[in-house]
Order: C-alpha cells, then sequence, then structure tokens
C-alpha cells in the first residue's frame, strides 16, 4: 500500500489547447511532444486505513485546492481497487512549479504510476495515461517518454483519448534548453485560459480544425529525423496558438518583453545555421529545442538576454516508472 515513482515534463510541440469535454477532460484536438530528462517530480503514495481525509504535502506545503484536485484523481483508482481508503502523498518538484514548465504534466503522470503501484492494480502504460489525462491532459503524454502523441478520440467515454510513443528519446536526442523569464505562477490557469479561448477566441474554430494537419507534418518530420521540418511545423503551431489567445477576449498575453527578446535571438541563431526553434506554452518561459551539439551556443546567446533571469538545459528522457514499492 506504499509506492514512490518519478516521472519527467513534457513540451508539446502541437499543441494542446482546447477541450471537447471538461467532466472527463477530453482534448479538442490530439497534441505531439517531447519528454524531457533533467526535470523531475517525485511522488510517494501510501494508503492508510487509519487516515479520515487524504493528506497532501505538494513541494513541503498543504494546500486544500491541491488536495481536493489530488484526492477527486485518486478516487478514480479507488473505485478500481474497490477501496474507500485515504492516502498520504508526498509530491516534489525539482523544478519552478505552476510557472509554464508542464508541472501538472509530471506532476499526475508520477501520481497515476505511484497510485497504481500502492494499490496493486497494475494498470497497463495506456490505462495510466487514459487516467493521467482526468488529471491534467498534458499528463497523458508524460507516461510515456520520447516522442509521444496523444489522440483526441471521437468516443463520448474518452477511451480512446490516450497518448502513444512514437519515438524512443535515443532514436533521436536533442536538447531543450530552458530560458526563465519569469519565476512564480502564472496568472491564468490553462483551465481556465482554454475555456476563455474556446468561448470568446474568433479564432478557436481555425485553431483546432489546424491541427490535425500540423500532426501529420510533425509525425512525418520525426519518422525522418528532419529537424528543419519539425522546427517549421513547430513555431507554427506554437505562433498560431497563440495569436488564437491573443484574439480571446480579454486577451491572453502569456509573453512579456524577454519572451519576444528570446525569439528574436532564436531567429538570429538559425540565420547563421544553427539548428534551433523555439516553443513557448501558457507562460513567459522559452523552450528552444536544438541538435544536442548546438545546445551550450543556443544557452550563452539565451542566458546574455537581459530579462532572462535562469537558463535549464536539458535532453530527452524516459516516461513515467516506480522507483520504490512496499506492502
Ligand atoms: C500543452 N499546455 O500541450 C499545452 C500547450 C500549454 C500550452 O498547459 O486543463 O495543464 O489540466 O488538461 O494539461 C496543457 O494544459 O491542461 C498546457 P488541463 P494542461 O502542453
Amino acid at each position: 500500500m506504499d509506492a514512490a515513482a518519478a516521472a519527467q515534463p513534457n513540451i508539446a510541440l502541437i499543441k494542446y489547447w482546447g477541450k471537447r469535454d471538461d467532466a472527463l477532460n477530453l482534448p479538442a484536438a490530439g497534441s505531439l511532444s517531447i519528454t524531457l530528462d533533467a526535470l523531475h517530480t517525485r511522488t510517494a503514495v501510501r494508503f492508510d486505513a487509519a487516515l479520515a481525509d487524504d493528506d497532501v504535502v505538494l513541494n513541503g506545503k498543504r494546500d486544500p485546492e491541491q488536495t481536493r484536485r489530488i484526492g477527486a484523481f485518486l478516487d478514480l483508482f479507488r473505485a478500481r481497487a474497490g477501496v474507500t481508503t485515504r492516502a498520504h502523498v508526498e509530491t516534489a518538484n525539482d523544478f519552478p512549479t505552476g510557472a509554464g514548465l508542464a508541472s501538472s504534466a509530471s506532476g499526475f503522470a508520477a501520481l497515476a504510476v505511484a497510485a497504481d503501484g500502492a494499490l496493486g492494480l497494475g494498470l497497463t502504460a495506456r490505462e495510466l495515461s487514459r487516467l493521467a489525462r482526468r488529471g491534467s491532459g498534458s499528463a497523458a503524454r508524460s507516461i510515456f517518454g520520447g516522442y509521444v502523441e496523444m489522440a483526441a478520440g471521437t468516443r463520448a467515454d474518452g477511451t480512446d483519448a490516450f497518448a502513444s510513443p512514437l519515438l524512443d528519446a535515443a532514436e533521436w536526442p536533442l536538447g531543450v534548453v530552458i530560458a526563465i523569464t519569469m519565476r512564480g505562477t502564472k496568472a491564468i490557469s490553462s483551465r481556465a485560459g482554454m475555456r476563455a479561448s474556446q468561448l470568446t477566441s474568433r479564432y478557436y474554430r481555425e485553431w483546432i480544425a489546424s491541427v490535425p494537419n500540423d500532426l501529420v507534418t510533425a509525425r512525418a518530420a520525426i519518422a525522418a529525423r528532419d529537424f528543419q521540418q519539425l522546427a517549421d511545423v513547430s513555431e507554427a503551431n506554437c505562433l498560431a496558438m497563440h495569436a488564437m489567445m491573443l484574439a480571446a477576449r480579454p486577451a491572453l498575453i502569456y509573453w512579456n518583453g524577454a519572451t519576444l527578446d528570446c525569439i528574436q535571438r532564436i531567429r538570429a541563431l538559425q540565420a547563421d545555421g544553427i539548428e534551433v526553434f523555439f516553443t513557448i506554452d501558457a507562460g513567459p518561459q522559452v523552450k528552444a529545442v536544438c541538435l544536442p551539439g548546438a545546445t551550450a551556443t543556443v544557452a550563452g546567446a539565451l542566458r546574455a538576454i537581459g530579462g532572462v533571469q535562469d537558463v535549464l538545459i536539458s535532453g530527452l528522457g524516459g516516461g513515467a516508472r516506480l522507483v520504490e514499492r512496499r506492502g
């Protein structure tokens, strides 16, 4: 009844932004991501009959909203196991939480694997991906390592909305340089931002309709290890998502000045023949994806920008996994 798991965040190259069902957390379109290796969430779960309520400690602190969200997620596993036992959850990230670095992706992926281990359910990776999706859509992708595609699915019950691995990290190693341009948690949660986009952006439908084509292009680029093709489709998809967000009322502006400075610096590196591209999520941090040999040059260039507070360097890594199990 006691297990610990580890997982890493993933960075979407073809973005998930919009839902077809809120209750089951079903995405309106597919998405495609790379799982990182240098940032980690570690989560321990212990089911204990003596507990009256779930007890959740996130980065050393107890927070009622996080406890409610994690408790509701654990209910899915309790229902599968046919138990009502409450749990003690201890989870920590070795990177900034809630700042556009996908802590909910690694968080719910690690929690799914730990809960499965603690209850001895023996779920498949696909089942874990479906369940992780209920916690956070992007978490479905962090169950797997390397290059991962999330299917939107069409069924109302969500059984066809899960992620699948496309290629292992070692089959096409890339570097990821993350420029932190703001510390602290983001102003608008992904959930609220998606809802606002769907309800108010004049470009939302066009955005959702454009994703399947981008997925075809990205999948082909990955299969062919075609960096330029992956760069072009990833930047275009990211900018289309932000254009749609900018058209929401009120506008969703996730960037700051340093975000744009990073984009322009990456453009200059590209003009110098460096193989690098940018992607930006629901926050002001810039993720530069490059060939491994270019990582030091890219990191140096981004670090030199005023407004860039820190630079994190990562490669691509594996999926969520059990690291300990007892009882
Ligand atoms: C993604 N992002 O594909 C997208 C692209 C940011 C932009 O934050 O509501 O936190 O929990 O399912 O998984 C994904 O949003 O949203 C996200 P919920 P989630 O990585």
